[in-house]
């Protein structure tokens, strides 16, 4: 079976956050590009200084290109690699989230508001206070509350907060080896939604036996690419397993968990990151994800593509048509 097209080829693009603002799905993901940064398991080589935002009436229909809506120059407090972005809409307002190195080459989460879905979007003069680490994810439930779900292992840099301070020992490639796996975090954002009005906790992902994911568990830890969706009542917590590749999930009762490990969505796809998002959108819901396809294999320049998906009467999630081996 042939795999599915990418959304678009003018650009290679990653990390899609799916939404639907208005009937429309929008897409806003991380514009990958070349700079000749030479590749490490730190991630130097997503090198990436700007946004662009997608939009399109049909899964499979004409994707308008936004153009850039929110660049690197523009936001005082970052000073490199704007990685994966999400967005959220409450209050009128549109909020793009992003992480991005500071001025110390520590990963922070910053935001920007615009008055429509596709920007442009002004960024707030700081990061987010006490925030760190990379790959936000929003999720607004239908009381209104809203969350932040964030965190990445080795370049993404979780595990440099062992105790709520930086430490600069643990930058690299490193990880516990040992006891709990170390879990994406999450916190409630406050009504300006520029701001934590919580705090940061685990997102806990249990076993089937009822105990945390171990740090070795590396089919099952959590190591990248947080996001979260409601379906039928239950909160679903996806994510990438980094170095073995896979997308999985796990389910909730509750926004802020603990979560129950339920399986795999995704098995590995050409390139080495695989991240995505899930959404609803004209009765359908669909996985968007990334991989390498269309640089032939260049772990940093990847294409968005689209799938089904569907849920069984448990609601377990199945790809409508199943991955090319
Ligand atoms: O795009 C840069 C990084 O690669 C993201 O932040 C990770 O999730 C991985 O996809």
């Amino acid at each position: 079976m042939a795999d599915k097209d990418p959304i678009v080829t003018h650009l290679f693009t990653a990390d899609p956050s799916a939404h639907v603002f208005n009937d429309k799905l929008y897409i806003y993901p991380s514009h990958d590009r070349e700079s000749n940064v030479p590749f490490n398991d730190n991630g130097d080589h997503f090198d990436m200084n700007d946004y662009h935002v997608f939009s399109m009436d049909s899964v499979g229909g004409p994707v308008t290109d936004h153009g850039i809506v929110l660049k690197q120059e523009d936001v005082p407090w970052v000073s490199k690699q704007l990685w994966a972005p999400d967005a959220a809409f409450k209050n009128g307002k549109y909020y793009l989230y992003f992480p991005a190195r500071d001025q110390e080459g520590i990963f922070r989460v910053g935001v920007a508001v615009g008055d429509a879905p596709e920007g442009p979007f002004k960024p707030e003069p700081e990061a987010i206070e006490g925030s760190f680490s990379i790959d936000p994810a929003t999720f607004v439930d239908e009381d209104g509350s809203a969350y932040l779900y964030f965190g990445g292992l080795w370049g993404g840099q979780l595990q440099c907060w062992p105790s709520g301070k930086f430490d600069e020992s643990q930058i690299g490639p490193k990880e516990p080896t040992s006891g709990d796996a170390l879990f994406a975090k999450v916190g409630k954002l406050g009504e300006d939604m520029k701001s934590f009005a919580s705090d940061v906790q685990d997102v806990v992902i249990l076993d089937e036996a009822g105990k945390p994911i171990a740090a070795q568990d590396h089919d099952r830890r959590f190591f990248e690419a947080a996001w979260l969706h409601k379906y039928k009542g239950k909160y679903y917590f996806s994510y990438s397993t980094g170095d073995t590749h896979f997308l999985c999930y796990a389910i909730s009762d509750s926004p802020l968990g603990p979560f129950t490990y339920a399986g795999r969505i995704l098995e590995p796809v050409i390139g080495w990151t695989t991240h995505h998002s899930i959404a609803e959108f004209k009765g359908k819901w669909y996985l968007f994800y990334h991989d390498s396809s269309m640089s032939n294999g260049v772990t940093h320049l990847r294409c968005v593509k689209i799938r089904e998906i569907l849920y069984d009467e448990e609601g377990k999630i199945s790809l409508a048509e199943p991955q090319p081996k």
